[in-house]
C-alpha cells in the first residue's frame, strides 16, 4: 500500500532503488519525513493515477519520481497533480540513461517536470531540491540547509592527493 509523506519518492521498479536511495540521504540528514514506493507508469497505471490524484490531499508537498528507459512516470504523475514533480532519469542498461533523460526532460508545454541529472547525482540533487522547495516556507529548514552547504564547502580540501 502506497504511503504518503511531505516528500514522497516513487520509482518505476525495485531495480531503480539502488539509484533512488541517494535521494533519501539529504532528506534524512535534514530531518525531512519521506516515504518511498514503487509506482510504474506501464505495469501499474491505475496505481499511478490513484497515487498522483491523491498526493495533494494526502499532504505531499513534493514528489520525486525516478524511472529508466521509456521513463514516462514523472510526466504522467505531473499530468495528474499540481504537486511539483522532480524527475530523476535512472541509468538504463543499453542506452545508459540517455533514453530516460530525454523521456523525462522533453515534456510538452503546460505540464512541467523539474528534471535532474542521470543517476545517483540526480537522485541526491532531487532530495536537496525538494528540501529547498520546502525551505521556502520553513525558516528552520532553511537554516539546516545553510549548515549542510557550509559543511560541504568545509569538506573540500585544497590539497590534491598525488
Ligand atoms: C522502468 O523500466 C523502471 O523505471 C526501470 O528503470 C526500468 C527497468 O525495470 P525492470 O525491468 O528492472 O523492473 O519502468
Amino acid at each position: 500500500m502506497m504511503k504518503f509523506a511531505r516528500v514522497t519518492i516513487v520509482m518505476g521498479s525495485q531495480s531503480d532503488w539502488e539509484t533512488m536511495k541517494a535521494a533519501t540521504k539529504p532528506l534524512e540528514e535534514l530531518g525531512i519525513e519521506f516515504e518511498a514506493g514503487i509506482v510504474s507508469a506501464h505495469r501499474t497505471p491505475q496505481r499511478l493515477v490513484e497515487f498522483a490524484s491523491n498526493a495533494h490531499k494526502n499532504g505531499t508537498k513534493v514528489i520525486i519520481a525516478g524511472a529508466g528507459g521509456a521513463a514516462h512516470l514523472p510526466g504522467m504523475i505531473a499530468s495528474e497533480t499540481l504537486v511539483p514533480v522532480i524527475g530523476v532519469p535512472v541509468a538504463s542498461r543499453h542506452l545508459k540513461g540517455m533514453d530516460s533523460l530525454l523521456s523525462i526532460v522533453q515534456m510538452p508545454r503546460g505540464i512541467p517536470v523539474a528534471t535532474m541529472a542521470i543517476g545517483e547525482a540526480g537522485a541526491m540533487n532531487a532530495g536537496l531540491m525538494a528540501a529547498q522547495m520546502l525551505a521556502i516556507e520553513d525558516e528552520a529548514l532553511r537554516q539546516r540547509l545553510q549548515e549542510y552547504r557550509q559543511k560541504q564547502t568545509d569538506n573540500v580540501p585544497f590539497e590534491i592527493v598525488k
